[in-house]
């Protein structure tokens, strides 16, 4: 057997993804559409892939419908060959009862595990914009004999707790572990960064068995993986950091290189779609050497007629812009947008409708929107709120799958 053979990938999956409402209304977060063509959880699944890790598991658990749909139909792989990327939802096989957290929902898909045998399992979120070589950091893993290696990324402070926390002293074991800690401390050598978790972690097969065995006897366990697994296994001084920025991903721009993502709110949703349309984009996705990899739908090529154009954007096959400007932004597939309509800065999902002489403003439009004629979105923030739009911090309008906006 192949030494790759050895590996299990899960991927957590079952996230809410509740900052990112109206988007998560009725779709799991890593189910979310990202870049015109692709969801969320495209990004892991391609490193994994890309990675020739090519038996993975996918949790899901909440509104799994699309995500299931989604996994099913464009990652199924040969099982002749041994490969597969499975969705598995929640299965209730502990007990009548949902995932409690991110440990638990691996603790109870732990057959899975048994039945693998894998000398090491991979587990990695799905909410990521990023690339990544797994292996480079399974390597690093193997080599330094610790029970658990976590992913680690420098990030502003400001911002940081949000994620698990990581103190190392000699940029190796983890000293210390913070899973989202109120006022994150910086480091040493520059007090306004933090080293965050990346919730991207590798482990040796028994050790996490155990770790999650005597974690589910633990009543006062919240069963996380960053708030209870990490910590205990740094408190057993067997947890290493894997620091991202020297993970080398084959075709990587100098301007890409270590770019990543959590979009968990609809500001940062927004934000990396505007990374993607820059002229040098900051996040390449025309990287053939490192594919970030999804279906496509079967739809003629985008069409510009009646002096419609598009500047700095991604347009998606099946859509038709009709004499109207589109510019710094990202439309999915079938989008219509009309003559005299203004779109900037905007992210829209598939199917949505934009009528002539509308203005679409610093907005996100969920699928199957339709903008009447003459109306506007995102220009005045009031009135968006006022008809029950969410308007971010940021000042991102965000309209609802379907919403007919008169
Ligand atoms: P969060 O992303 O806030 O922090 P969590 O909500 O547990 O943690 O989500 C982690 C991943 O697990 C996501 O992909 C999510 O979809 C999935 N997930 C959550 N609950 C699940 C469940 N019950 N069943 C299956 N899947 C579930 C984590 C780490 C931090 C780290 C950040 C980086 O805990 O330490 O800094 O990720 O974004």
């Amino acid at each position: 057997m192949s030494k790759r053979s050895h590996v299990l990938g899960i991927v957590l999956a079952g996230g809410e993804g509740k900052r990112l409402m109206p988007l998560t209304a009725d779709r799991a977060k890593p189910a979310v559409p990202f870049g015109g063509s692709y969801r969320l959880i495209d990004f892991v699944l391609s490193n994994l892939v890309n990675g020739e890790i090519d038996r993975i598991c996918v949790l899901t658990q909440y509104k799994s419908h699309s995500l299931d749909r989604h996994i099913s139909v464009t990652w199924r792989m040969s099982t002749i060959l041994g490969q597969y990327v499975t969705p598995v939802p929640a299965q209730q096989r502990l007990g009548p009862r949902w995932y409690q957290g991110s440990a638990d929902a691996i603790h109870q898909s732990v057959n899975l595990i048994h039945d693998e045998r894998p000398d090491h399992v991979i587990v990695f979120g799905a909410d990521h914009v990023y690339r990544m070589d797994p292996r480079q950091m399974l390597e690093a893993h193997i080599a330094s004999g610790m029970d658990a290696t976590v992913a680690g990324i420098r990030v502003p402070r400001e911002g940081a707790s949000a994620f698990g926390i990581i103190h190392t002293s000699d940029g190796h074991k983890i000293d210390a572990f913070l899973e989202k800690p109120a006022d994150p401390p910086g480091l040493p050598d520059d007090p306004k960064s933090c080293f965050a978790s990346m919730g991207n972690y590798v482990f040796t097969a028994d050790a996490l068995i155990e770790a999650l065995r005597v974690d589910a006897d633990d009543p006062s366990s919240s069963h996380d993986m960053g708030g209870n697994i990490i910590p205990m296994m740094v408190a057993k001084g067997a947890a290493a950091v894997y620091d991202f920025a020297g993970n080398d991903v084959p075709g990587s721009t100098d301007r890409d290189r270590g770019y990543w993502r959590d979009v968990g709110t609809l500001d940062a949703y927004h934000e990396s779609h505007m990374d993607l349309v820059s002229v040098v984009p900051i996040f390449n996705l025309y990287n053939d050497e490192w594919p970030i990899l999804t279906s496509h739908p079967q739809l003629p090529g985008a069409k510009f007629v009646e002096g419609g154009h598009a500047r700095e954007s991604i347009v998606a096959p099946g859509s038709i812009l009709s004499g109207c400007l589109v510019d710094h932004s990202v439309l999915s597939p079938g989008t219509f947008i009309m003559e005299g309509a203004a779109v900037s800065r905007a992210v829209v999902l598939d199917r949505v409708r934009v009528g002539a002489r509308a203005t679409i403003r610093d907005a996100i439009l969920d699928k199957d929107v339709v903008v009447r004629d003459g109306a506007t979105v995102g220009v005045d923030k009031e009135a968006d709120r006022a008809r029950g739009f969410t308007v971010t911090a940021g000042g991102i309008t965000a309209v609802g799958k379907g919403t007919v906006v008169e």
